[in-house]
C-alpha cells in the first residue's frame, strides 16, 4: 500500500476505532491529535496545527510546557496519591499558594471542574443554614439562563440547555434561573430570605463567550453582600489569565472582601492540562462550615496535582500571561472586527484578553452548499488552525496564553485567509 494511503488510514483508523468503541457523546472535528508543544499539535499524519480551542481553556500554559512536564516526571516517581487520610508534603504549599495568589483564607482540593461546582454548593447551602439561618432543606441557590456549570446530575438540574438537561431527570430541586446580565432580576431574587447563594460565571464560555455588561458582576457582588448571600464566581474556563487577569470577575488590585467573591471555583489551567485539578477558595467564615468528615475526595489535594499547579501559576506569573492575554487579546478583536466590517455574514466578535467569539451568519452558498460555522472550521482545520463551533454558528478563538504577537499574526491571516475562501 503507498506510503500515502496508509499513512492517510492512520486518521480515519483512529476515527473508526473511537466511534465503534467510544460513547457518542461528542462530535468532534474529524482529525485526530497525537502530540502537542506550546500553541502547537500534531496530527497522526505528521501535519501541525494552531490550537485555538486550548482544550476548553485548559492548556493555558501551551501544551506540554517543559517545566510541567519536569515537575510530573519527578513527582510521578515520587510520590503520586496519599489519600488525606494522611499529610502529604505538597498539599500545604499548594493550599498556601493558591491562597495567597487568589487572596482568600483558605481552599479545598478536588479534582475536575464539576467536583469543585458541587462542593461550592454543598458549602454554601452548609453555610446558609448555620450561618444564614435558613430553614434546614430550604436554601436556594440563583443561576442565569445559558449557564454552564459542568455536567453532574445537580449542576444540570439548573441547566437552561436541552442537551445538557435533557433526560436526565429527575432533577436536584433548590435553584431559580435568571437571565443573565439582568440586576434588577438578580435583586428581585434575591429578595426571597431562603437565597443562601448567587452561582455565576463572569462570562457565560459555553454559551458563546457572552461577555456581560462591565458593571455587571460588581453590582451583583455588592447587591449579594446587601443581602447576606454568597457569591459564587465560577472562573473555571474565565480563570487564571485567560481573560487578562488572574480572575475576570474582580481586578487583581481589588483587595476589599465586600468587593470581591465570596467563593471562587478553579479547574482547567489551574495544572497547565497535564492533570485534573481544581480548587474552591473563601475565607474561614465559609470554608469552616466543613469539618472532618462532611466532605472529600480519593484524589483532592494529591502530591501530583497539588505540585502540578505550583507549578503552573508560576509560570503563568513568570511569563506574564495576564500582560500577554490582554495585550494580544485587543489585537485579535481589532483584527477580526475588521472581518465583521467587511463581510455582512460575519456578524460580531466579542470577549476578553484570549477568550473570544466570531459570530457568523450561517448561510448556503450559490451552489447550495451550507456555509455554517462548522464548514467554515473545517476550513480552518485545512488550512492549520484548530477551532470549534458552539450553539451553531458561534466559533470560540481561545489560543494557549503563550502565544507570540508573531504567531497570532499568522492566526489573524489564517482566519481572514479562511473567511475570503469562505464568502
Ligand atoms: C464538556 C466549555 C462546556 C466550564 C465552567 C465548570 C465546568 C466547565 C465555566 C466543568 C467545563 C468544558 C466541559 C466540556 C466542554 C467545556 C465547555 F464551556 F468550556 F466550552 F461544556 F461548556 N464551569 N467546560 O466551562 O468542568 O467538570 O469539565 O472539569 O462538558 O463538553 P469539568
Amino acid at each position: 500500500m503507498p506510503i500515502q494511503t496508509s499513512i492517510r488510514t492512520r486518521t480515519q483508523q483512529a476515527i473508526d476505532l473511537e466511534e465503534r468503541h467510544g460513547a457518542h457523546n461528542y462530535h468532534p472535528l474529524p482529525v485526530v491529535l497525537d502530540s502537542g508543544k506550546g500553541v502547537f499539535v500534531w496530527d497522526v499524519e505528521g501535519k501541525r496545527y494552531y490550537d485555538f480551542l486550548s482544550a476548553y481553556s485548559a492548556v493555558n500554559q501551551g501544551h506540554c510546557h517543559p517545566r510541567l512536564v519536569k515537575v510530573m516526571q519527578e513527582q510521578a516517581a515520587r510520590m503520586t496519591l496519599t489519600s488525606r487520610a494522611f499529610y502529604n508534603s505538597v498539599l500545604g504549599e499548594y493550599a498556601r499558594t493558591v491562597c495567597t495568589r487568589f487572596g482568600y483564607d483558605r481552599m479545598l482540593p478536588m479534582n475536575t471542574g464539576a467536583e469543585a461546582v458541587e462542593t461550592a454548593i454543598k458549602m454554601a447551602r452548609k453555610w446558609g443554614y448555620e450561618k444564614k439561618g435558613i430553614p434546614a432543606g430550604k436554601a436556594r441557590v440563583i443561576v442565569c439562563e445559558g449557564n454552564f456549570h459542568g455536567r453532574t446530575i445537580t449542576i444540570v438540574s439548573m441547566s437552561t440547555d436541552p442537551d445538557s438537561q435533557g433526560g436526565f431527570g429527575p432533577f436536584t430541586p433548590g435553584f431559580e434561573v435568571i437571565p443573565y446580565d439582568d440586576i434588577p432580576a438578580l435583586e428581585r431574587a434575591l429578595e426571597d430570605p431562603n437565597v443562601c447563594a448567587f452561582l455565576v460565571e463572569p462570562i457565560q464560555g459555553e454559551k458563546g463567550v457572552y461577555v456581560p455588561a462591565g458593571d455587571y458582576i460588581p453590582r451583583a457582588i455588592a447587591a449579594c453582600k446587601a443581602r447576606n448571600v454568597l457569591f459564587i464566581a465560577d472562573e473555571i474556563q474565565t480563570g487564571i489569565a485567560r481573560t487578562g487577569r488572574w480572575l475576570c470577575s474582580v481586578p487583581d488590585s481589588e483587595r476589599d472582601p465586600a468587593r470581591r467573591p465570596d467563593v471562587v471555583v478553579l479547574a482547567k489551567a489551574l495544572s497547565g492540562g497535564m492533570y485534573p485539578v481544581s480548587a474552591v477558595l473563601a475565607n474561614d467564615a465559609v470554608m469552616n462550615v466543613f469539618t472532618p468528615g462532611t466532605h472529600g475526595s480519593t484524589y483532592g489535594g494529591n502530591p501530583m496535582g497539588a505540585r502540578l499547579a505550583i507549578e503552573a501559576l508560576a509560570i503563568v506569573e513568570d511569563e506574564d500571561l495576564c500582560g500577554n492575554a490582554e495585550r494580544l487579546g485587543q489585537q485579535f478583536r481589532s483584527a477580526m472586527q475588521q472581518l465583521v466590517d467587511t463581510f455582512p455574514w460575519v456578524k460580531l466578535v466579542r470577549g476578553r484578553g484570549l477568550l473570544n467569539a466570531l459570530v457568523i451568519e450561517p448561510r448556503t452558498a450559490a451552489d447550495g452548499s451550507p456555509r455554517t460555522a462548522w464548514e467554515l472550521c473545517l476550513l480552518l482545520r485545512d488550512n492549520g488552525l484548530l477551532a470549534k463551533p458552539t450553539h451553531g454558528d458561534i466559533i470560540r478563538f481561545a489560543p494557549p496564553l503563550v502565544i507570540t504577537e508573531a504567531q497570532l499574526q499568522e492566526c489573524v491571516n489564517i482566519i481572514s485567509t479562511s473567511v475570503r475562501q469562505f464568502a
